[in-house]
């Protein structure tokens, strides 16, 4: 619901955070690794908003480790995000969509969270100036985390990512900003789903939702359906049903950003589904499972809806490399429930 009060009445992200430490919700490590995320945000926004005036849009030269070509804003943001967690000094290993390996943070001094992230996601839609966003996911070390003082960057690289490959089911914190007409900074610590607004004025996220709920039910579907002559039978014949008129005598409606963060917003708040299937050429999807489809499930599941890959509850899978791939399906409950009915029919 959206929160009623008068325009002296504001909370803030930082109030806010600072309540949920006082009552023993976080602790004070989390509340800075949090503050920091959120002063990131802050930059890139500011960056995405200003890119075509300082000569941002376009691509760097260089392709990220998984065969993508890099933007520049790409670059930066990675770099705005990774040193603002360094700097908090509480996060212990961090993985990002943009580095080959999760890099362990020297200078940490107490907390070492392991924080997950794509410093900014839908980067395709930057030139354009259409939506795009930052996703984190937050955990705590694992117990295989110890490593001696005399370890090899090998060992030490080899710690990072045992650590960083955790199921979603541990996930502590998750959260997105999404760059859009409005900065949307949204967090959930285990609590439910609370949606800030960055208020250019003060340049302060204030609480603008509280304890949202997806619909259990939704009339919008989001899938790239260009890759449609790609996709197995199942799915084509689930894509077929949803056009069809029902007894209402209206179909589902389409909309498709190619935006995780901007689709999965609009899924969230109006009810639907957001689909990225696996396909002939891409056998696990296209979205990555550690800091795309496990904290965006999270946050799903947080505000009652479900994330699937189709068969399995996604915050169940373990992952095996930083960079694995798997399909997505997510948002309403019922919803998602179709798509893995049609997809486990015989
Ligand atoms: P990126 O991490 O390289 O930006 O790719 C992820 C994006 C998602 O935001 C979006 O949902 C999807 O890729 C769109 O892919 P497609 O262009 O194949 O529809
Ligand atoms: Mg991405």
């Amino acid at each position: 619901p959206a929160r009623k009060r008068s325009s002296y009445d504001m909370i803030t992200l930082t109030t806010w955070l600072l309540k949920q430490e006082q009552e023993g919700v976080i602790d004070n490590e989390m509340t800075i690794v949090l503050s920091s995320i959120s002063t990131a945000c802050k930059q890139i926004a500011s960056l995405v908003q200003r890119a075509p005036i300082s000569n941002l849009t376009g691509v760097q030269g260089a392709t990220n480790v998984q065969g993508e070509d890099q933007k520049k804003l790409d670059v930066i943001s990675n770099e705005v995000f990774s040193n603002c967690l360094r700097w908090s000094g509480r996060t212990g290993v961090i993985a990002s969509e943009e580095e080959d390996v999760p890099v362990a943070v020297e200078e940490s001094y107490s907390g070492n969270y392991i924080v997950v992230f794509d410093p900014l996601d839908g980067s395709s839609n930057i030139d354009a100036a259409v939506s795009t966003g930052s996703i984190f996911g937050i955990y705590s070390p694992s117990d295989e985390c110890h490593i001696g003082d005399d370890a090899t960057l090998d060992e030490v690289t080899q710690m990072c990512i045992v650590n960083v490959c955790q199921p979603g089911s541990n996930l502590l914190a998750a959260g997105y900003c999404m760059y859009s007409s409005s900065v949307i900074f949204v967090l959930t610590i285990g609590t439910g789903v609370y949606v800030f607004t960055l208020d250019p004025m003060y340049g302060e996220f204030v609480l603008t939702q509280e304890k949202v709920q997806i619909p259990k039910s939704g009339k919008i579907y989001s899938f790239n359906e260009g890759n449609y002559a790609l996709w197995d039978d199942k799915l084509k014949k689930y894509m077929d049903s949803l056009k069809e008129p029902g007894t209402s005598g209206k179909p589902y409606s389409a909309r498709y950003i190619g935006s995780l963060v901007g689709d999965f917003h609009r899924t969230m708040l109006y009810g639907g589904i957001y689909g990225y299937p696996s396909d002939q050429k891409s056998k696990n999807g296209k979205l990555r499972l550690l800091y795309e489809c496990a904290p965006m499930s999270f946050i799903a599941e947080q505000a009652g809806g479900k994330g699937s890959d189709g068969h399995q509850r996604v915050l169940d899978i373990m992952p095996t490399e930083v960079h694995q791939r798997v399909p997505l399906y997510v948002g309403s409950v019922e919803e998602v429930e179709k798509v893995e009915k049609f997809l486990s029919s015989e």
